[in-house]
């Protein structure tokens, strides 16, 4: 019997084994998250259509429609349940298993800064010379994308080298700011920021700390005592922030803590964005940092979230941040991007 069944028995094994593997390479709690959600918004929409039942006497057309989207609102939310549980208890230790904490350090380190602005000229001169003056900073790039006013003469002015980005964008503007610093920087580190004083330079030494366990050390803007109060940052960006930061996290599960999918301040090893950035593409536009972070972990860098002070912008704010709505919109695009993949803006 045992001889008889021994070549068999490896090949059972293999298929379990790759079938295993296939399922942990499938987001199972990104999907569950997804239905859970849409459950629980078809049970708030049964919910509310209490009130068109009894305000507008549509109580004998609308009664069965609603309570059969009250009851079966349970499916998706239950099956959203299962799946969650079956990789946080069944897939995610095997994901976690090879996990090694990495300790490589980064010294001596030589820091390239590139700054995105965008008529920025009331803000760029100060964020230039803030980077300037950290000790390990050799040189600070602004790349202006097409301003109208004083920002590239300001950011000269201040000692950086200022160069044009001429197709619109805030996405163009990241990925050129990330291409300059690999060309032109000689340092192994650079660092990705705005010119709007939204964030500082002493944030770099935070950034350091974590360096030696990571690829790209992205900041994080979520812990509440380095935040000002004034912000551009209202309380819904700030929670649909995090929603979408975990995600993001659910598509990756096992490779990386996130909680904030906004921030463009970041530290990169040179050798990972050199891998990185010919894989990105800079029509992606508002959504860019999260579609930078999902690309990241998608092609096997080590990603680690480091807390940030987040300061009141100087100066008129262009991106995400100018309202709840376009907030909304641009959360919902990277919604849609991290399940379904990236849109690009037209050329
Ligand atoms: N929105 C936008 N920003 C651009 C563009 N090109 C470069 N940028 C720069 O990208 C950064 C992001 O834009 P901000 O206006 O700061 O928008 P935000 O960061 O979402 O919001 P706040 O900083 O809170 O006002 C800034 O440094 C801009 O100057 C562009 O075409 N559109
Ligand atoms: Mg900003």
């Amino acid at each position: 019997m045992l001889v008889r069944n021994s070549p068999v028995l490896p090949v059972r094994t293999d298929v379990r084994a790759s079938l295993l593997a296939a399922a942990r390479r499938v987001p199972f709690v990104l999907y569950g998250i997804i239905c859970v959600c849409f459950g629980l918004a078809m049970y708030v929409f049964g919910i509310l259509l209490v009130f068109p039942r009894y305000l507008l006497g549509l109580n004998q057309w609308l009664l069965a429609v609603d309570e059969w989207i009250v009851w079966y609102s349970g499916m998706p939310i239950m099956a959203g349940l299962t799946l969650s549980l079956i990789d946080l208890f069944v897939l995610f230790p095997g994901r976690r298993r090879a996990a090694e904490v990495r300790c490589d350090p980064v010294l001596p380190a030589r820091i390239t800064v590139a700054l995105t602005a965008y008529n920025d000229e009331e803000s760029i001169g100060p964020a230039v010379r803030d980077f300037l003056g950290h000790p390990l900073v050799r040189q600070v790039i602004v790349v202006s994308n097409n301003s109208s006013d004083a920002t590239m003469a300001r950011a000269q002015a201040a000692g950086a080298l200022a160069l044009n980005e001429a197709a619109q964008g805030y996405g163009r503007c990241v990925h050129r700011c990330l291409s300059e610093a690999l060309r032109l920087g000689d340092g192994d580190l650079i660092v990705l920021c705005e010119g709007d004083r939204t964030f500082r330079a002493h944030d770099i030494d935070k950034f350091l700390a974590y360096a030696p366990h990571a690829d790209i050390v992205n900041g994080t803007r979520t812990v509440e005592p380095l935040r000002q109060f004034s912000t551009q940052l209202s309380t819904f960006m700030y929670y649909g922030n995090i929603f979408v930061a975990k995600l993001l996290e659910a598509k990756h599960l096992g490779r990386g803590t996130i909680t904030d999918v906004g921030t463009t301040y970041k530290l990169c090893r040179r050798e990972a964005l050199e891998r990185l950035l010919p894989r990105l593409d800079p029509r992606v536009n508002l959504e860019f940092n999260a579609y930078f972070l999902d690309m990241a972990l998608r092609n096997g860098l080590s990603l680690v979230e480091c807390p940030i002070t987040f300061h009141q912008r100087v100066g008129v704010s262009k991106g995400g941040n100018v309202d709840n709505l376009r907030a909304l919109k641009v959360g919902c695009r990277m919604m849609l991007g991290i399940v379904f993949g990236w849109c690009r803006a037209a050329a």
